[in-house]
């Protein structure tokens, strides 16, 4: 076992049945220019966790260990898009119409894509998902049974959205999860330190939250 100096207690790990699931690092939400700042918010906060999803990245390439990415969008003709997901508030771009990077978040689409810092290489699964969370209509399940994971670590945007959905599910499908904490970002401050205070409550009762460093020096020690 590697074993993590973490947040509520430390949180071990087997280093053959661990994954790597980073959420949804896709040029829409992250790039200045793209549907997520269109939306009014900040894209500053999420381009400042770049250094940290590729250090984390290396480190489980390094190592041989499973990467899994997702992205959040639809198929062109938004048969995957509920109305309840499309039309609700009054946002000045929906899903699927014509956007700075293309129809938002719609396959195939430039803003759809994963930002280069955190691209996927070959071997790596890519899991496009219509939902918040990323077990919900995906093989995602099935994958990390192919794998005999058990243990997970996260990384990706949004912390309070589709990171905590995703986990939670996690949480209840059996997994143990980490939050890498420079990892993850927010639109809103408040909400990514509510997330991760949330997830570390009442004894991890979704998982565990570290910052980067601690993963490396922990695997550094264990398997150097
Ligand atoms: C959102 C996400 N926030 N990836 N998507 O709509 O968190």
């Amino acid at each position: 076992m590697i074993t993590v100096d973490a947040a509520p207690f430390p949180y071990a790990f087997p280093p053959d049945r661990v994954a790597l699931i980073v959420i949804d690092m896709q040029r829409d939400f992250v790039e200045p220019g793209g549907f997520g700042e269109t939306l009014g918010n900040d894209v500053a906060r999420l381009q400042a966790i770049l250094p940290g999803v590729a250090g984390l990245l290396k480190v489980f390439r390094d190592n041989g260990w499973p990467v899994i990415h997702t992205r959040e969008g639809h198929r062109p003709d938004l048969s995957d898009c509920p109305p309840a997901k499309r039309l609700r508030g009054e946002p000045t771009l929906r899903i699927g119409d014509a956007g700075p990077m293309g129809r938002v978040l719609i396959h195939g689409e430039p803003g759809h894509g994963i930002v280069e810092e955190c691209a996927p290489v070959d071997g790596e699964h890519v899991i496009d998902k219509p939902g918040k969370g990323a077990f919900y209509a995906t093989e995602l399940g099935d994958i990390l049974a192919r794998h005999g994971i058990t243990h997970l670590v996260f990384a990706g945007v949004t912390t309070e959205v589709c990171v905590q959905t995703t986990m939670r599910e996690a949480n209840d499908r059996g997994f143990e999860n980490l939050l890498i904490e420079d990892a993850t970002e927010s639109y809103f401050a408040e909400f990514k330190a509510a997330a991760m205070a949330m997830i570390r409550a009442q004894g991890a009762i979704v998982g565990w939250t570290a910052p980067l460093a601690n993963l490396q020096a922990a695997v550094t020690r264990e398997l150097a």
